[in-house]
Formats: C-alpha cells, structure tokens, sequence
C-alpha cells in the first residue's frame, strides 16, 4: 500500500492527500454521526485530470473510491465502509465557478463548489439559482445533484434534476464523458445524464455541471400561520396558487414538537405568535416583477395579508404573521430550517424522508403518527417538510434521555409501520435524501423486481469491478 500511496502522491501532490488518522476523522463519519468509516486515503484532487488519473490508478489496483461533497449527506452515502480498502475522494478543492451566462441563463461549475457561493454568484448578476435548503453553506453542487437534493423551493422551480443541463463525469475505468452540452433541448439517445443525477456516486464521479438559472425575484412575501391540522395546510397551499398568481416558492409544514425544539436549542430564535398551536405553515411567495409603482407595500406582501385574512375569516388559518422586513422573513426560517439540528442536540432519532401524494398528506399523518407511537409508545414523533411537494421527514425522536442503542432496537419496528403505511399509500420511501447507506435494504424490500433488476444491470455494466461507492444504493 506504501506503493499506492506514492503513486496518489505523484498524482495529487501533497496538498491533495490527507493520510494523518487525526486529520482524516472527519472525512469518515457522516452528519448525523451514524457510521465511522476507515479510509487508505482521503485524496483532493484539484481538477478533473487528476480525478480522471486517480479512477484509473484505482481501477488499476481495485481500490474502492467513495465520492465525497460537503459531507452533509442525510443517508450515509459518503461515508467509507470499515474494511479499509477504500479512498475517499473529496471534491472540495475542486470549486471554481468556470462561467456565468447571463443570456443563457447558465452558470458553469466545478463539483465542489458550495451551493451557497452558486446562490450568491446568480445574485450578482441578477438571476437565480432556486436550489435552496438547510445545508446550502456547506454542501456542495457535486453533492447536491448525486442526491438530486429536493429542498424548500422545489414545488416551483423542481428538485436538483430539473436545474441541470449539462454535466462532466468520470467514469469508473476512468475515462472522462464531456456532457457540458448547455442545451434545454437534446434528444439524442438514451439521457446519460440523468443517470448520473441521484445516483449518489454509484456510476461515475460528477466533476463539472452546467447549471440552469432564473431570472431574480424582485418582490418577497413571508408568513407564518398556525392552523389546526394538515388538512388546513393543504387547502391553504391550494388556493394560494391562484391567490399569489403562481407565485408560491416554498410551503412548510411544522408541528408544534419541533417548534419546541428549536426554542429550547436553537439560541436567538423566537415564537411570531402569543399562542401555542399544533401545527404551523411557512409560506414564501416571490415574483419577478417588481411591486407597482406608488404602492407604499410590497404587491405581493398585500396579496398575501388578503388572502390569509380571507383564510382567517374561513376558519382555516388561526392566527399568521407577515414578515415586514427582510430581517423578520430570515428569524422565520430559521425556525424552519433549524429543525435538523435541534433534534441532533436533542438526542437520538429516526427519520423518515417520505412522499405521498399532495392531497393525501391529511389521511397519511395521523396514521403514520399513530404507526410509530404503537411501535414505541412514549416515542415522540417530529413531523416537519414539504408539504407543498407532498414530502415530509416523518422523523421519530426517542424518549427524553434514552441512548441510541436503546432506541435504535425500536428502529425496525418503528420504520416498518411507516414504510408500509406510505407503501400502501403509493408513496416512496425516500423522497429527497436518497438510499445511501442507511436504506439499502429497504430498496430491495419495497421496489419491485423489475426495478431492482434494471438497476443493478446498469450498476453492473457501468460499474463491473464494484469500485464505485461500493454497497451503497444497491446491493449487486
Ligand atoms: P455528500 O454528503 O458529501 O455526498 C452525498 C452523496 O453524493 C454521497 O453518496 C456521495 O458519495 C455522493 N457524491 C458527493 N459528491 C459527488 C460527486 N461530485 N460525484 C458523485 N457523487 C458524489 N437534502 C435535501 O434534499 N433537502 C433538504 O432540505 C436538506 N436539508 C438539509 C439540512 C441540513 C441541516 C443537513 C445537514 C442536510 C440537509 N440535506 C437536505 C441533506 C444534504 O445536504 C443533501 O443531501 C446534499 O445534497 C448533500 O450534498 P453534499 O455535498 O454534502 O454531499
Ligand atoms: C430538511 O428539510 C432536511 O430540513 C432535513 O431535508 C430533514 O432532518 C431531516 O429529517
Ligand atoms: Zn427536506
């Protein structure tokens, strides 16, 4: 291994070669802190070149390569396995932004640029890149389209697949497909790269995007509304589509349980409202055209007090607030986006990444809701997401001071009634996070043969050695 490992060396120099176990830790346990892998190598490259060398150098020698963005992944995905025969191949130095197009529309990227810096580079020149979630400081875009990240914009602008035109990726023997095509248009053959999108480096490594750009919202509005079940939600969502003339970006559902959490972990966060309710929905409408000339509010910040005031009159909405300031649309979203990490402080949890269609979100909740507690009675489920895309993170928290492992016997039983429950639904078992590590048995139990076979016939001929992110997604 001495061996290899120079040969690395001559490839990346050691700038782009971590070997030292201290410096390593990181690179080898996931976010939540669920698995700890064991690495020969983390290894930066700084260019698609190098990562092309490094693939065949490893194809040569049948070392395993284990793809690596921001390490925010929900699913264990880039996380190493414990045998120690792999590299970690992180594709953080590789991040510079190659080209924005403002004509087009596009923005050219290399596979390590942070999601943020993508964000703030469209700002600049006055368009937008809708990919927006909790992560966006430090998960990168390889990352995001290997998972075909979804987040809080998707019921309007798609999940990671639809805001991607080209891609480069490097195969596993090595070689390099130039699929930068910054086309909207192009129906020539099978869609290579929609292979690549979610498949959460099991086909090659993505090592430069072109991605697809929005023109920039120019009007926001915010609110928050306590209304009293999903149902509400879901009616509220419906007629805001016609209310925000098709200006809804984002939809979320809360329950009062992670509200709680995120008051008691998260420091500088507050409740808008006097009261306590069970559940709350977060609302951003946005429109490219700027508020109406001599109107002292924002157009669409009065369209949406008229609105919610009509669904308070109905009885739909309870109470709601609007953000009157860029300062106050920000402290609510923090409540929302700081429900990952107050239940991380928090303590131990199960989490389902569920979807279902939009309109049965009301019958699923309580079922499911009622699925887990018989499994664990005294389990706390924490219930928060998309409603607006019929995907929520159906998570269970443990009981005040229980440890993992003490929980985690629970854990089949708990996931078991939730996943036949959004089976018997026809929904999915993963609506955003993907398969990774975490759920690789649960896609053999819950996809059909036909679909299993397919899957593992493309991951065989793509794939034949096993060295791509090996037992990840699908088992062969
Ligand atoms: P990593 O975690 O490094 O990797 C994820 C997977 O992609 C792994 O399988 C890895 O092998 C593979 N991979 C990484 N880079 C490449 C590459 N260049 N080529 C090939 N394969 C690669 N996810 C959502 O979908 N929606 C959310 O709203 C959301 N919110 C989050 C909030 C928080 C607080 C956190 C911690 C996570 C959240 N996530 C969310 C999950 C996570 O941020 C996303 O999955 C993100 O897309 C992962 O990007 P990453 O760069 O961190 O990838
Ligand atoms: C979110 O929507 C993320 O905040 C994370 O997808 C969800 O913690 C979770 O389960
Ligand atoms: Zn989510």
């Amino acid at each position: 291994m001495t061996d290899f490992v120079a040969k690395l060396r001559a490839i990346v120099g050691d700038k782009g070669l971590i070997l030292d176990d201290k410096e390593k830790h990181p690179f080898l346990t996931d976010w939540r802190e669920n698995y700890l892998g064991k690495a020969l190598a983390i290894v930066r490259p700084a260019s698609t070149e190098e990562v092309s060398k490094v693939v065949k150098l490893c194809a040569a020698e049948k070392v395993a390569v284990v793809p690596q963005g921001g390490n925010t992944g929900m699913s264990g995905g880039a996380t190493p396995q414990e045998n120690g025969r792999e590299i970690v191949l992180s594709l953080t130095r590789m991040n510079r932004i190659l080209e924005v197009d403002k004509v087009g529309y596009s923005m050219t990227v290399e596979a390590g640029v942070v999601l943020k810096t993508i964000q703030e580079k469209a700002s600049d020149n006055d368009r937008l890149f809708p990919l927006s979630l909790g992560a966006e400081g430090s998960c990168t875009i390889g990352g995001n389209l290997s998972t075909n990240a979804g987040g809080v914009q998707v019921l309007h602008y798609g999940n990671a697949r639809q805001l991607v035109m080209g891609l480069e990726v490097v195969q596993p023997n090595g070689d390099i497909w130039d699929g930068m095509r910054a086309l909207k248009k192009d129906n020539t053959g099978y869609d290579l790269r929609d292979l690549y999108l979610g498949a959460e480096g099991t086909l090659g490594i993505i090592t430069k995007a072109v991605l697809k750009l929005w023109p920039k919202p120019k009007d926001h509005a915010t609110s928050w509304s306590a209304i009293s079940s999903p149902q509400a939600a879901v009616e509220l969502l419906s007629g805001a589509y016609a209310a925000s003339e098709d200006n809804v970006t984002s939809c979320e559902l809360m329950g009062r349980q992670g509200i709680d959490l995120v008051l008691q972990h998260i420091p500088g966060t507050a409740d808008p409202l006097s009261d306590k309710h069970e559940w709350y929905v977060l609302m951003e409408w946005a429109s490219t055209r700027p508020p109406r000339e001599g109107a002292n509010q924002s157009g669409l910040r009065e369209k949406m007090e008229a609105y919610l005031g009509e669904a308070m009159e109905k009885g739909l909405v309870l109470d709601a607030v609007i953000a009157q300031t860029e300062a106050q649309s920000k402290a609510l979203w923090m409540l929302r986006e700081n429900h990952t990490e107050a239940s991380k402080r928090e303590g131990p949890s199960i989490k389902h990444d569920i979807s279902v269609a939009v309109s049965k979100i009301p019958a699923f909740v309580p079922e499911g809701v009622a699925a887990m507690t018989k499994a664990l009675p005294g389990c706390r489920p924490l219930i928060f997401g998309h409603v607006g895309d019929g995907n929520l993170h159906f998570n269970c928290q443990a009981p005040a001071g229980w440890s993992k492992p003490e929980f985690m016997k629970h854990g089949e039983a708990i996931s078991g009634g939730v996943y036949d429950l959004v089976t018997s639904y026809g929904g999915s078992i993963s609506a955003e996070h993907g398969i990774g590590r975490i759920k690789v048995e649960e896609l053999t139990h819950y996809r059909t043969k036909i679909e299993l076979d397919v899957m593992r016939s493309l991951k065989r001929a793509l794939d034949p050695d096993n060295l791509m992110n090996p037992g990840k997604v699908i088992q062969v």
